[in-house]
């Protein structure tokens, strides 16, 4: 199959001195590490909306790269864009892909419409996994496009627009069934406020929770066994979006009882536009039992919004992979690549070079967290910092057993403590030395 993509070739791995353009320097498949194929650790997917979609327009110029897939018509033209989903997929190896309902097929003119294209473009992409042997990691209704949405979807002040977006939800929740998705996002792209003179939060985010619980009530009574994700992200559209950061989304799950059946979706961009690493709000979601999915992608340290640009930062993604396999590593989430190629990559073939791109900066950090664990440096070191706590009165207080008084007569019946030192500056380079030795 290379009707779309003439001239991309099937990548392969090649090893890191190979120059093709396209082939894998560091991504082998097959080869296992830490006890996984690397498919498996990495659980690579494509993102339908950037990838398929998107075309380039931003505030100052349309569209650069052309998605019309040889094809005008709307109907032709879902399906040809179908089609081409898989055959990159295909060619890079990819198992998995994202989607939200609008980009899998366009809104009509009426619900019905819109529900009915959903439906015959489902029945294809159900046919295109059979024969090509490719799963659903997750999908998502976009409810923050259509103007309708302008003051949020669960919490828009009209009801109204509350039970349209229960609608949409319900059937993207069903799509997502019927495709045999793993699991399904909330991406509250309007859930959240430009000024508090217009805005009631309490009541706006009571109705984001009875939302949320109405589609995990339904999804359960059809059949739907995978993940609910929430995907923080502090702003960009809406000044202040509810779902700031991991711990805010955490909060929220947690004083709604929402907790047994959500996890975390966590974007890199979004970490850094709320103010953290990628790795804090990886660590957040993992020591709170809520990690779960990735979107991987990183931002521009020096411009304020979500630039969603593929990962090649081999620090970042070497530290990312090595929360994710400290959390246990993927069970129903993967690894999905929201991004997308910059505005002046203008051709068919850099979508591929971006994957590649992408895909092999995880490979490369998949390999590099795996010589960080096995040579066990830092983690020895980070064991040895807390040891105090590891017997005596230390063991008790964690584990719950002693009085404020028992701490104070401990501390009267001893020196002034002397703090260790973290030694950050040592560990850093010792880092360095682990992954580039
Ligand atoms: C936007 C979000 C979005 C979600 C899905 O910033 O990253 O793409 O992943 O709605
Ligand atoms: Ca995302
Ligand atoms: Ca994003």
């Amino acid at each position: 199959m290379s009707k779309y993509f003439p001239n991309v070739p099937n990548i392969e791995y090649a090893g890191p001195k190979n120059r093709d353009k396209f082939t894998f320097k560091y991504y082998n498949p097959d080869e296992v590490i830490l006890g996984k194929s690397m498919r498996e650790q990495l659980k690579f997917s494509m993102s339908y909306w950037h990838t398929l979609v998107a075309g380039g327009t931003d505030m100052f110029g349309r569209d650069t790269i052309n998605k019309n897939y040889g094809y005008t018509d709307v109907e032709a033209h879902t399906v040809a864009k179908a089609e081409a989903g898989f055959e990159l997929m295909n060619k890079l190896d990819i198992d998995y892909y994202c989607f939200h309902d609008v980009d899998i097929a366009a809104e009509g003119e009426t619900l019905s419409e819109s529900f009915k294209r959903l439906d015959n473009i489902t029945l294809v992409l159900k046919d295109l996994q059979k024969e090509h042997n490719k799963k659903v990691l997750w999908g998502t209704s976009n409810l923050f496009s259509n103007p309708r949405y302008m003051n949020g979807a669960g919490t828009s002040p009209s009801f109204d627009v509350f039970a349209y977006a229960a609608a949409e939800l319900k059937k993207a929740i069903e799509i997502t069934v019927e495709l045999g998705g793993s699991g399904y996002v909330f991406w509250g792209g309007r859930e959240g406020y430009e000024t508090l003179l217009n805005t009631d939060m309490g009541r706006e985010i009571e109705h984001m929770a009875i939302l949320m619980r109405l589609v995990v009530d339904y999804a359960r009574k059809i059949g739907f066994t995978g993940d609910f994700y929430i995907e923080p992200k502090p702003k960009e559209p809406m000044k202040h979006q509810y779902d700031f950061d991991a711990a805010t989304s955490l909060n929220f799950l947690r004083q709604y009882d929402l907790l047994g059946d959500f996890k975390l979706n966590i974007e890199a961009n979004h970490a850094t536009l709320a103010g953290h690493s990628f790795q804090h709000e990886l660590r957040v979601a993992a020591i709170n039992g809520a990690f779960g999915s990735v979107d991987a992608n990183q931002g521009d340290l020096l411009l304020g919004w979500d630039t969603d640009q593929f990962p090649t930062n081999v620090y970042d993604t070497t530290l990312a992979v090595l929360e994710i396999i400290r959390a246990g590593g993927f069970t129903n989430g993967g690894l999905n690549f929201d991004a997308k190629t910059r505005r002046s990559s203008s051709s068919p073939e850099d979508i591929f070079l971006a994957y590649i791109a992408g895909m092999d900066s995880f490979a490369l950090g998949l390999r590099l967290a795996a010589k960080i664990i096995e040579d066990g440096f830092l983690d020895e070191f980070v064991k040895e910092r807390y040891s105090s706590w590891d017997a005596d009165l230390g063991a008790k207080t964690e584990a719950g057993n002693v009085s404020l008084e028992d701490l104070a007569d401990y501390a009267a019946a001893n020196e002034e403590p002397v703090p260790s030192s973290g030694r950050q500056e040592y560990l850093e380079s010792t880092l360095n030395q682990i992954m580039f030795s």
